[in-house]
């Protein structure tokens, strides 16, 4: 069935609606970064640059890394952004933009999604300084309560404690990532249980001006822990957009990894002073083993 012009948008130029993209642009390896001004950063290695497009805070430079056909795109923050980008790139792959159908499912196309992105640590043994590959991601975000996603045994027990726990109003959601891409990407980094966060300050614990309402929310995430088959599973480290990464993933059949810089820690009170570095290292790791 042809998807009506609402919901499937593209532009004059037959890109689509917010990425600005076409489907020959992109590579089935992908890169993203939440700042735009890291793109370069990243597309800076690379032997040479082919495109270039810029909509909103989606900025996209594609071209050839020791030979190999890549993408870098800037998401912002946030959830909503990752919304946007997965079922975009997803279209860009697995819809027919002349005929407005999705692929038969024998010819869909499974991206390799990498996120490499900054983090704060909850944990004192994750120094600032380290990088953090993400096992199981926790959405405290409200995406998933828009989608079907399908959840383990272990996903459900531990988002149902830690509702209990924090006596949240709703359950959040957790959600596994690409085992593969993990082991090819994170070998060597710590691998840890991300808490995607639905913004900086509160829902990370953060009090500037404002009272918090769960003061203790930061100790309660430090110290929760869940015993199962598989061993312990212990919080690790706040972000804004890996659980969104990691469900939609699952949903679209997509491989989706997220790597973490982590630039703060929550239980010392510090902040990198060269985060840029610890940045910039994690990116040269990536392409390295990409
Ligand atoms: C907050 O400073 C931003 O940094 C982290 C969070 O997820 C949020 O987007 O990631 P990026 O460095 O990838 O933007
Ligand atoms: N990004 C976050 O979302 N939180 C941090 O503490 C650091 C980076």
């Amino acid at each position: 069935m042809a998807i009506p012009d609402s919901e499937l948008i593209l532009n004059k130029d037959g890109s689509i609606y917010h990425l600005n993209l076409l489907p020959d642009h992109i590579s089935d390896t992908i890169i993203t970064v939440g700042d735009p001004d890291r793109v370069p950063s990243v597309s800076q290695h690379f032997d040479s640059i082919e495109t270039v497009i810029q909509k909103r805070e989606f900025v996209t430079h594609v071209g050839y890394y020791r030979g190999k056909r890549l993408t870098v795109i800037s998401t912002g923050m946030g959830t909503d952004n990752i919304d946007i980008l997965l079922n975009e790139l997803d279209a860009l792959v697995n819809v027919d933009f002349v005929t407005r159908e999705a692929r038969p499912l024998e010819e869909r196309i499974n991206l390799r999604i990498i996120r490499v992105g900054t983090s704060g640590s909850l944990q004192v043994d994750i120094p600032v300084g380290s990088h953090l590959v993400t096992e199981h991601a926790v959405g405290l975000d409200s995406l998933m309560q828009f989608y079907p996603l399908v959840e383990t045994g272990l996903e459900v027990e531990v988002s149902r404690e830690i509702q209990q726990s924090l006596q949240l109003d709703y359950r959040p959601y957790c959600v596994r990532g690409s085992d593969l891409l993990r082991e090819q990407l994170g070998a060597g980094m710590v691998a840890g249980n991300t808490l995607t966060c639905p913004g900086f300050y509160g829902p990370q614990g953060r009090v500037l001006r404002l009272d918090l309402r769960l003061p203790t929310l930061v100790q309660q995430f430090q110290q929760f822990r869940h015993q199962s088959a598989e061993g312990e599973f212990r919080l690790t480290n706040f972000e804004m957009e890996t659980a969104g990464y990691y469900a939609l993933g699952r949903m679209l059949g997509h491989e989706v990894v997220s790597l973490n810089a982590i630039v703060a820690n929550r239980a010392t009170g510090e902040f990198a002073t060269n985060s840029e570095a610890v940045i910039n290292d994690l990116i040269a790791k990536t392409l390295d083993r990409v």
